[in-house]
């Protein structure tokens, strides 16, 4: 593993504060967010880890449900996992508030999330649901109550587990020969073209490119047959994948091509990684170079999407409330407490807000579309936005 990106020391991306942990100054954990480039598995991660317990506890505040996007997109794969692999029993690792598996049958629907709050939700609603870690000890447990689970499917999650070899050998000891794998996270060279080094934080251990999970799954007999690219999380890849043995399905041309474009992209070299640092230092300058612009003629920056990404800019940025006065939030666990780090409020969503702004920096560029059509007002009486993705702008 060697470094190629030092975005400093950094909080918890998730763990906000309320006031009185303010008012008693309240030991925040903080760790060094330092990214490395493995040449053997061609795995980009995190150098510096923040055991799972620390992150995914019972007030984790994300709902993957917060955004119509995710909501069409869930939908829409419920509808194509019908119709194509018709699975009598699947599996969701990392279920948060049951976004994809509220599509499915309960009693053909199995979902493991560790975060308590968030798997009371799935439990309440009649799904079986285990509140714990993903890791061979609970792949026995559910083997030896589920049998044959043809399908398991997971979203932004996998990449979030430091021990990936646990991972997979969880999942082919409760996969059925011809199950299938449905994984998508963000997708590496989108975040690497995008410039968006806010991928990476305590809970994204691992960006993930084709090559690094061809190499990372081959040696559990598994193989990716399907690729789907998405716009969701600023650009994610959905991976299809089936055991080796599974000779009934034929591997589509899609993974060729994304492969092709991943090599052509230099993704499995250090050298691009230099360049991206290169990038992501050149952006911190200019960002900054815009805020201060901004403040010097006293005008007013609200934030619009406390999101995880958000935190690593504002911390590797030393942007704080002396720049951006508030931030507001749909996430009800968000609202009405302070951000990681910068300790900047978060306020609840109000569109009357907005009126209050000259600028707004948007955290949650990954939503950029939808936010945009539900801000068509803002932005047609002159509203502006701030954004660095791709590159810093005023929008
Ligand atoms: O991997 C992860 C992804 C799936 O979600 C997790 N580790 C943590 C989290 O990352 P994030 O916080 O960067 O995710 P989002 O989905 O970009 O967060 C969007 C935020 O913006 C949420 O807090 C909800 C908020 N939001 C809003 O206030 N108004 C979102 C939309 C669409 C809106 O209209």
């Amino acid at each position: 593993m060697k470094k190629f990106l030092d975005l400093g020391i950094q909080p918890l991306a998730n763990k906000y504060l309320v006031k009185k942990d303010l008012v008693n100054n309240k030991k925040e954990q903080f760790y060094h967010l330092e990214v490395g480039f493995d040449s053997k598995s061609k795995l980009v991660s995190i150098m510096n880890t923040v055991p799972s317990p620390k992150m995914f506890d019972n007030k984790y505040p994300y709902r993957s449900s917060m955004s119509q996007t995710m909501r069409n997109s869930f939908k829409k794969l419920s509808k194509y996992i019908k119709k194509n692999f018709k699975p009598n029993l699947i599996l969701e690792i990392g279920s948060n508030d049951g976004s994809l598996v509220k599509n499915f049958d309960k009693k053909k629907t199995i979902c493991v999330e560790p975060c308590k709050n968030l798997a009371i939700i799935t439990k309440k609603r009649g799904y079986k649901t285990y509140a714990e870690y993903w890791n061979i000890n609970l792949a026995n447990k559910i083997k030896s109550k589920h049998k044959n689970i043809d399908l398991i499917y997971s979203a932004n999650t996998l990449s979030h587990i430091a021990n990936l070899n646990s991972v997979f050998k969880s999942i082919c000891h409760v996969l059925s020969d011809d199950g299938i794998l449905i994984i998508e996270d963000p997708s590496l060279m989108e975040c690497l073209k995008k410039n968006a080094y806010d991928q990476f934080y305590n809970e994204h251990i691992y960006v993930f490119s084709l090559v690094a999970i061809q190499n990372l799954i081959k040696k559990f007999n598994l193989e990716v047959f399907n690729i789907e690219t998405l716009n969701t999380h600023g650009g994610s890849i959905r991976y299809f994948i089936k055991k080796k043995s599974n000779k009934k399905i034929k591997i589509s041309k899609s993974v060729k091509i994304y492969l092709k474009k991943e090599l052509k992209f230099r993704i499995d070299k250090f050298k691009t990684y230099i360049q991206f640092k290169k990038k992501v230092e050149a952006s911190k300058k200019k960002l900054i170079d815009i805020f201060s612009k901004i403040k010097k003629k006293n005008k007013k920056i609200i934030g619009y999407g406390s999101t995880a990404k958000s935190v690593t800019v504002l911390n590797y940025c030393n942007i704080d409330k002396s720049t951006i006065d508030y931030f507001i939030d749909t996430t009800p666990d968000k609202t009405n407490k302070y951000m990681p780090g910068t300790h900047i409020f978060v306020k609840k969503y109000k569109k009357t807000l907005l009126k209050d702004a000259d600028y707004i920096f948007l955290g949650a560029w990954n939503f950029k579309k939808e936010i945009f059509k539900k801000e068509k007002k803002f932005l047609q009486k002159g509203g502006k936005f701030i954004s660095h993705i791709p590159k810093p702008c005023i929008i």
